[in-house]
């Protein structure tokens, strides 16, 4: 038992706020199916893959006469993939839920994510158990991983843990892929004839697991405004000290929503967005350039300072070094073996470097020796180079000097450049939950709940308004084949949730693209301050800018 600081002995005490239907006696409230959601492609192969769980209805959750079975439930709970904040409160929620239904319903915690579902490790959560977790932030109650359930074995495995406990349903709490999964395993159950239903949650940081059902992922809220507080008192060094231009590397293995909404919530001289990169086709030199035009014209009006974001994904939006990614990620996965038996370091880059097409070569070996070796480190379990590993924020560091000093010799630029440079990713991932996190996961797991007692297999908890107060938020289900399509990896295809990126026609990013010019030249920095949990609602309850932009016109 960790010892309690005071917050977080007062944050045991928080009640969350949740969707008024919440407060009616759970027998009283209904699933009402809306509208009919199809993917928007890949119609045909999806259907072929999921034939009992394709065209189903969304659902909304409202008051009404429910015929529902109130018999004790054993349901079963993973935690999928990287922490994100609010975590205990979906189980938490789900808990509650489950035995204002049947005082009698268990809750079983498979132990460090989808593994502890094929090995079988797991423990019951008890109410002394999840009491110690509420409001808290973290995935440590059960622990997390990223195996992904998905060959045939493990299918069988998993079916045979859920037999052996007398599951009745199981909540998988996961990006992306997590929930790619969980209609998978849903599909396998139907198909095999177990009476199982199969529930997921909404969670990343990375907030790209949204459309126009699921408004945010959980955890991005707290961790944007985790980072947020961390840059904006950097902001307020930088213009204090006057000599530091801060280059900031921000999570977000693909997606660039953290280091917008950071944008935001800090208006630093430059927030680099990744899909904006992608989409102009800017080669490495290409973005240098531009920050190093930026920093001239600081320097110009003498400030030898700045605050600049740089998103992690970065690196891989970057057209020729996707392209070299890409051909490292081949040649790794050609050599197996081979390649695992090399030692980190020089012998990785030479094998790789010796097979490399000769102009992505030139590429690699221009790169600074610290980064060519990051770029042959291990894969990810799904044969990702592991973005937060790579030290973007540095090279172009590096890149920017030389830019600066081939500009100074030719006389355009007349200025001092130091640096600091700052990665903020693991610091944002487990703090306390913000009040949105507490009270949207909170409310999510009641809500997973409802979608099992009413044996909505396949759906994903949705609830939606959430810039509304929580009272007037929309609980419900959405179809996760609804919200797939058909993707080639490694040679097969494989269904997939769409990643959700930066819309560069949304209205976020042109809110950013429309005031950024004046930011880069200005120190006008916003200071947001660390999470409230106590005061004014407007302070301690605020969503993200990023999601209020996006829901109001
Ligand atoms: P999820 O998509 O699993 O929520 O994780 C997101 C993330 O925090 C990314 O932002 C980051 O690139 C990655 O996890 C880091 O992974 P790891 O925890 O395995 O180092």
């Amino acid at each position: 038992m960790l010892e309690q600081s005071p917050l977080h002995a007062a944050r045991y005490a928080y009640v969350p706020k949740v969707p008024e239907i919440f407060l009616e006696p759970i027998q009283n409230i209904r699933p009402l199916p809306t509208e009919k959601v199809e993917p928007e492609k890949d119609r045909e192969s999806l259907k072929k893959l999921f034939p009992n769980s394709y065209a189903r209805p969304a659902i909304k959750f409202v008051k009404g006469e429910a015929a529902m079975e109130e018999k004790a439930l054993t349901v079963g709970v993973i935690l999928s993939g990287g922490p994100a904040a609010g975590g205990h409160n979906v189980i938490a929620g789900l808990f509650d839920a489950l035995k204002k239904a049947n005082p009698q319903s268990r809750l079983i915690g498979f132990r460090g994510g989808p593994s502890g579902l094929i090995e079988g490790k797991y423990t019951e959560l008890t109410s002394d158990v999840v009491d110690q977790y509420r409001n808290t932030g973290g995935f440590d109650i059960i622990g997390s991983g990223r195996t992904k359930i998905e060959t045939a074995e493990q299918l069988e495995k998993s079916f045979k843990t859920a037999e052996q406990l007398n599951l009745d349903a199981l909540v998988v709490i996961g990006g992306d892929d997590s929930n790619t999964n969980a209609a998978l395993l849903s599909e396998y159950f139907i198909q095999k004839g177990a009476p199982l239903t199969v529930v997921g949650v909404p969670k990343t940081i990375d907030g790209d697991l949204k459309n126009e059902w699921i408004e945010t992922s959980f955890g991005f809220d707290t961790a944007t405004k985790v980072y947020s507080e961390l840059i904006g008192n950097i902001c307020r060094d930088a213009a204090s000290g006057r000599k530091y231009w801060h280059f900031i590397k921000l999570m977000g293995r693909s997606a660039s929503h953290i280091a917008l909404e950071c944008a935001f919530q800090t208006r630093p001289n430059i927030a680099l967005i990744s899909e904006e990169v992608e989409a102009r086709q800017m080669s490495l030199s290409q973005i240098v350039g531009t920050i190093a035009d930026a920093i001239s014209a600081r320097a110009a009006k003498g400030e030898n300072f700045g605050v600049i974001i740089v998103p992690e994904g970065l690196i891989e939006f970057i057209p020729e070094i996707k392209l070299l990614i890409a051909q490292i990620n081949d040649i790794i996965a050609a050599a197996g073996a081979e390649y695992e038996s090399l030692s980190r370091g020089e012998a990785q880059r030479t094998f790789i470097l010796s097979r490399l097409p000769a102009e992505s070569g030139r590429l690699f070996s221009s790169l600074p020796e610290s980064i060519q070796t990051q770029l042959c480190w291990d894969r990810d379990p799904h044969g990702n180079v592991q973005v937060s590993r790579i030290e973007t924020e540095k090279l172009l560091v590096e890149m920017t000097a030389r830019k600066l000093q081939e500009m100074a010799a030719a006389g355009i630029y007349k200025g001092k450049f130091d640096y600091q440079t700052h990665f903020f990713g693991y610091e944002g991932r487990c703090a306390f939950p913000s009040n949105f996190d507490a009270d949207y996961c909170y409310s999510l797991g009641y809500d997973a709940c409802l979608l099992i007692l009413h044996r909505l297999t396949g759906y994903i908890a949705a609830i939606r308004n959430l810039t509304a107060q929580p009272k007037d938020w929309l609980p419900g289900g959405i179809p996760i084949v609804s919200m797939m399509n058909i993707e080639h990896r490694h040679g097969k295809e494989k269904p997939v949730i769409k990643k959700a990126l930066v819309d560069l026609e949304g209205r976020a990013f042109k809110a950013f693209a429309a005031v950024r010019d004046k930011w880069a030249l200005s120190s006008d920095y916003r200071i947001p301050g660390s999470i409230q949990y106590f005061g004014p609602p407007a302070i301690t309850d605020a969503p993200a800018i990023i999601l209020q932009l996006e829901r109001h016109s």
